[in-house]
């Protein structure tokens, strides 16, 4: 297929579908992109799912939500039948660094065999496109200069990073071994609405609303390069469609920032919209042990996006981040309800799991 070609997928298999990234994906699907076919939703609410993220979506007739698990084979098969699924995008993954080092398993079943469990379903389906999405982390760790290219050698660092890279390995082998059309898209730091306070920015912005310390990993100085959320699930639903098959597509956001540069646009914000002095936000900067094996640097070259497929992020860091910060701003019950636990509670009652 040359890159002019487009696909125009009918039945789509979300996987993860309710976290930060795949509910992102899906409201763009079924909003701006006025995608006419059909979405099926398939997840299994793990600390990281989130139902509020879509409930707007909930009556739409062209989305199904289905709770349960990728590792869970016989489910997955009967979904792709039932549903005559031509499309799989898969988001499902233990996502948080931190959590990898503290507990790996579920990182190795979720990400390694969840995976596995996925393609094995495709393969039995002659012509199903399979999206694999992944990140910059399996590159490993950059110095002071030079980007990740799509054929950078991989060196992933962490637990989290070398499932995923192990999880990359396994859709690039179904696709040389059985011919399965696939394309893979790795993607730098991801932010915007409704991303789980474990992460740098939400994280931050929470806790300098409610006066807490914001925790700086080292020196502070390691460089992430930040794309919003909205510009990489509009660079998915452009490589589904016009990707090569077969390829990798770097995805990138032109935001590289050290951490404490980014903390520091989000204190000036956060004063900006609460009217607290940045002064005393910034004293709020705690410096804390650092990460075992923390990556220093990561940047994405990615050329290869905008010169095949002419894609470009529409979000500069200082929009987007101003942009994050008025939605959490004004989403207290998403936030009360993530901080309670009661999004779960609801859950519990409404899904039992399969
Ligand atoms: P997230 O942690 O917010 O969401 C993960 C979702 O997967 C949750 O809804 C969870 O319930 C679901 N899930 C977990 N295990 C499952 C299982 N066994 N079966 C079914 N569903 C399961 O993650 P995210 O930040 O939205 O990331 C989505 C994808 O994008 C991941 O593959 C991640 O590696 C990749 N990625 C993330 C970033 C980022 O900055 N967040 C950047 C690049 C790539
Ligand atoms: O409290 C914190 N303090 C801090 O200094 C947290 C949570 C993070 N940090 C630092 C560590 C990193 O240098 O901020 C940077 C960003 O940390 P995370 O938000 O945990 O993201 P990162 O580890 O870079 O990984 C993210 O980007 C790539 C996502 O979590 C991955 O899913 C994605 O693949």
């Amino acid at each position: 297929m040359s890159a002019g070609d487009a696909r125009s997928p009918r039945s789509l298999l979300v996987t993860g579908g309710a976290g930060f990234i795949g509910s992102a994906f899906i409201r763009y699907l079924l909003g701006p992109a006025a995608f006419a076919g059909r979405v099926t939703n398939l997840d299994l609410l793990t600390y990281a799912g989130n139902l509020e993220n879509l409930a707007a979506l909930a009556a739409d007739a062209r989305y199904r939500f289905v709770r349960g698990d990728i590792r869970d084979g016989e489910l997955v098969g009967r979904l792709v039948e039932e549903r005559e699924v031509d499309t799989i995008v898969h988001f499902a993954a233990e996502s948080h660094v931190d959590r990898s080092i503290v507990a790996p398993g579920a990182f190795i079943d979720t990400n390694i065999v969840g995976t596995f469990q996925l393609l094995e379903a495709a393969r039995r389906v002659p012509a199903l496109h399979f999206h694999h999405v992944s990140t910059d982390e399996v590159f490993g760790s950059l110095g002071p200069t030079g980007a990740f290219r799509e054929d950078t050698p991989y060196s992933p660092n962490s637990p989290y990073s070398a499932s995923k890279a192990a999880s990359d390995h396994l859709v690039r082998a179904y696709a040389h071994t059985y011919g399965i059309n696939v394309t893979l898209s790795n993607c730098s730091n991801n932010y915007g609405p409704y991303q789980f306070p474990e992460k740098l920015i939400p994280l931050m912005i929470m806790n300098l609303c409610e006066g807490k310390p914001l925790p700086v990993y080292g020196d502070g100085l390691n460089v992430r390069d930040w794309l919003y959320v909205d510009d990489h699930v509009e660079a998915i639903w452009t490589i589904l469609r016009r990707g090569r098959a077969g390829e990798t597509y770097n995805i990138g956001g032109e935001g590289e920032r050290t951490n404490l540069e980014v903390i520091r646009l989000l204190v000036a914000n956060v004063a900006r919209e609460t009217g607290k002095p940045a002064a005393e936000l910034e004293r709020l900067v705690t410096f804390v042990k650092d990460r075992p094996g923390h990556d220093r640097r990561y940047a994405i070259d990615f050329s290869k996006l905008k010169s095949e497929l002419g894609w470009l992020p529409r979000h500069d860091l200082e929009r987007g981040l101003a942009d994050t910060v008025r939605w959490y701003l004004s989403s207290p019950e998403w936030i009360e309800h993530v901080r309670t636990g009661a999004y779960r509670a609801w859950l519990e009652t409404n899904y039992a799991a399969r």
